[in-house]
């Protein structure tokens, strides 16, 4: 298909994406990928793996999308919008159901109470469900005062010494789980920016006691088939402590809250070079592990797209998590999410390419070899554990992850697709180029 022909449909279908046009759109790449896929599905045939059962698990695997990802996100010195941004619940979820339609793995969405309260609850459901969306992890904001709140959390949330403080932000969190219910969630993530920025400032045991105590109250408000899950983050915004500061406190306040409470772990919330993948070992071998949250980072909590900088890292968390879900069935099924924010580049492109790198990740960690891996490790050869996990990460994997999409009638390449359909250029067309995204 040509590509003005593709320029035509999306005019004709506005932003619509339609499988009619993405099996147009793939047409042309359709027979080398066909080549790729047999090639690499007899190669991988050889070593023992099978490819259609490793596309299966790749078509199962969905990504909530954060509601606050679909816009520009600023930083502390500014911030540029996007042109053609969602101003709206309504429209946040028309730009998953973009993403989801072009790379079918963007099953989900993780909303941020209160930037996106429904005004219309069976709107909002009825969008969702036409674009085959479903409602992760409700997100609580204690971090920010909102107009004609009562109390402040300058000097913090739930472990605030002020009693009035932390009930006005546990009610919050309880009228989340609501609005939750009524969307058919099923958990409520809860990250606080707790914490202090000089020496003195706070007393530790009363902030985590108070928090501890606070969490409880949230957690008995807890549906029966909820998960409670608890994030950490060793700084920002405050400098020189944060409450709950890493997976220890979460995992201890996790076991303190009950069964339904688990950790969740967003990878640019550690300090440089922590050894993330052990932490996921830990927490699924105790059954702790309840959510996950992806993003890139080279410094701090950079919140760049996923695989940008440390690929290999994401290789070998991705290792362990498939070592966990074969292995260890004390954890519940993960919620996964994105959490990314958007300075310079185009929001829906930089989650394509989150999306594909999260993919491509779990591809590579099925590849490995676990007999021959648990045998070197058994015989103590290093250099053959280290080759094992290269095999699978040196692997061009790509071909499985265009099969899962094409199986699904997604895009056998979604940025090329999203650029030929023109999607950006529709999305300024209907909304304008001054609508702004609620959130940072
Ligand atoms: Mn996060």
């Amino acid at each position: 298909m040509e590509i003005s022909q593709c320029q035509f449909y999306a005019q004709k279908y506005k932003m619509k994406i339609t499988e009619t046009i993405l099996q147009d759109s793939n047409k042309l790449a359709k027979a080398s990928h066909d080549r790729n896929y047999d090639h690499l599905s007899e190669n991988l045939d050889k070593a023992g793996k099978n490819s259609a059962e490793i596309t299966g698990k790749l078509e199962d695997f969905q990504v909530a999308i954060p509601s606050w990802a679909l816009g520009a996100g600023g930083t502390r010195f500014g911030r540029f919008s996007f042109a053609g941004e969602p101003s709206n619940l309504l429209e946040k979820l028309d730009d998953i159901g973009i993403l989801h339609a072009l790379t079918q793995t963007a099953g989900a969405v993780s909303l941020h109470i209160p930037w996106d309260i429904p005004e219309d609850y069976s709107a909002v459901k009825e969008k969702a469900r036409s674009h085959g969306i479903a409602f992760e992890a409700m997100n609580s904001n204690t971090f920010q005062d909102q107009k004609n709140s009562k109390e402040s959390y300058k000097h913090g949330s739930l472990s605030n010494t002020s009693e009035a403080v932390r009930e006005q932000a546990i009610q919050h969190n309880i009228d989340v789980i609501k609005i939750g219910e009524k969307l058919g969630s099923k958990s409520l993530t809860v990250w606080l920016a707790d914490g202090a920025s000089f020496p003195g400032q706070s007393h530790f045991q009363s902030a985590l006691s108070n928090t501890e105590n606070s969490l409880k109250k949230i957690y008995s408000s807890l549906p029966e088939d909820w998960k409670m899950l608890i994030e950490y983050k060793p700084y920002e915004p405050n400098f020189y402590s944060t409450v709950i500061q890493d997976w220890g406190t979460s995992f201890m306040l996790a076991n303190a809250c009950g069964e339904k409470a688990y950790t969740l772990v967003d990878l640019g919330h550690h300090l440089p070079n922590t050894n993330i993948e052990q932490i996921v070992s830990t927490l699924m071998l105790k059954g702790k592990l309840g959510g996950f949250h992806f993003n890139d980072s080279k410094y701090g909590d950079d919140d760049l797209t996923v695989g940008s900088i440390k690929p290999y890292a994401l290789f070998l968390i991705f290792n362990e998590l498939v070592y966990g879900m074969e292995n260890n069935p004390q954890n519940p099924d993960l919620s996964w999410m994105i959490d990314a924010s958007h300075n310079i580049k185009d929001p829906l492109e930089d989650l394509i390419q989150s999306l594909e790198a999260i993919q491509e990740a779990y591809a590579k960690a099925l590849l490995v070899d676990r007999k021959a891996l648990g045998a070197a490790q058994q015989n103590h050869d290093v250099s053959l554990c280290q080759e094992i996990f290269q095999q699978a990460y040196r692997t061009d994997v790509r071909p499985l992850l265009e099969r899962a999409r094409l199986n699904r009638n997604g895009a056998l390449n979604p940025i090329k697709a999203y650029r030929e359909l023109k999607v950006r250029e529709n999305l300024i067309s209907e909304r304008g180029t001054e609508t702004v995204a609620s959130g940072l």
